[in-house]
């Protein structure tokens, strides 16, 4: 099994128990006119965590790990979108307006699709959650357990909400969490950095902190 470098201490990976999951990598967030710019944000800041992603999905796929995708979204029909949700912000066009990438944060709207940098492929779940949490409403749960998979390789974004939310419900069902720091990105600097300080603190309370070469060395690849 290979041991992998990272904070608070190194983590031993066994890739057959392990899944790569990438949280909310959707137009929505990463790109102009979705919801993360309706909420005021400079989207560009999370385009850092794309390139190192794919590299870690090459070898993930490679090394016939189980890659699992989460879309933030609702249905059309806005029922599982919980009133306080929608209020919140007071946005002027806010979650089920319509939007440059259609309605926003909806599934099957162009900007709840993830960036074709990181498209899911044939076998791969996509896990649409309501929440910031991936846990939360949804089967993953479930489809983690059936495949006997323990351990969590978790990219995407953004650091200190959807990342930190479904790093600590992994942690609660006893999932060990590889949080992959240049694989993950925020709309606030400060933000991202105390996000990946707060899961490694205490001798890991929430899980582990790396970067994406050395996992993907230990994948076998390049
Ligand atoms: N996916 C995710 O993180 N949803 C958010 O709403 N993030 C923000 O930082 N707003």
């Amino acid at each position: 099994m290979p041991t992998i470098p990272c904070e608070p201490y190194p983590l031993m990976l066994d890739p057959r128990r392990a899944a790569l999951v990438i949280i909310d990598m959707q137009r929505d967030f990463l790109e102009p006119g979705g919801f993360g710019a309706a909420l005021g944000n400079d989207v560009s800041l999370l385009r850092r965590a794309i390139v190192p992603t794919g590299r870690v999905l090459a070898a993930a796929r490679q090394a016939g790990m189980l890659v699992i995708h989460t879309r933030e979204g609702h249905r059309p029909d806005l029922s599982d979108l919980p009133p306080a949700k929608k209020a919140r912000g007071k946005l002027k066009t806010g979650i089920g307006d319509a939007g440059p990438m259609g309605r926003i944060l909806v599934q099957g709207e162009p900007g709840h699709d993830i960036i074709p940098e990181l498209a899911p492929i044939a076998g791969e779940p996509v896990v649409d959650k309501p929440g910031k949490g991936a846990f939360h409403a949804t089967d993953l749960d479930a489809i983690l357990h059936n495949r006997g998979i323990t351990q969590l390789i978790v990219c995407g974004v953004t650091t200190e909400v959807c990342v930190n939310t479904t790093v600590r419900e992994a942690n609660d069902r006893g999932y060990e969490c590889l949080v992959l720091e240049d694989c993950v990105g925020s709309y606030f600097p400060e933000f991202h950095e105390m996000g990946l300080r707060m899961i490694k603190a205490q001798g890991g309370i929430f899980g582990w902190v790396g970067s994406s070469k050395p996992l993907i060395e230990a994948l076998g690849g390049s």
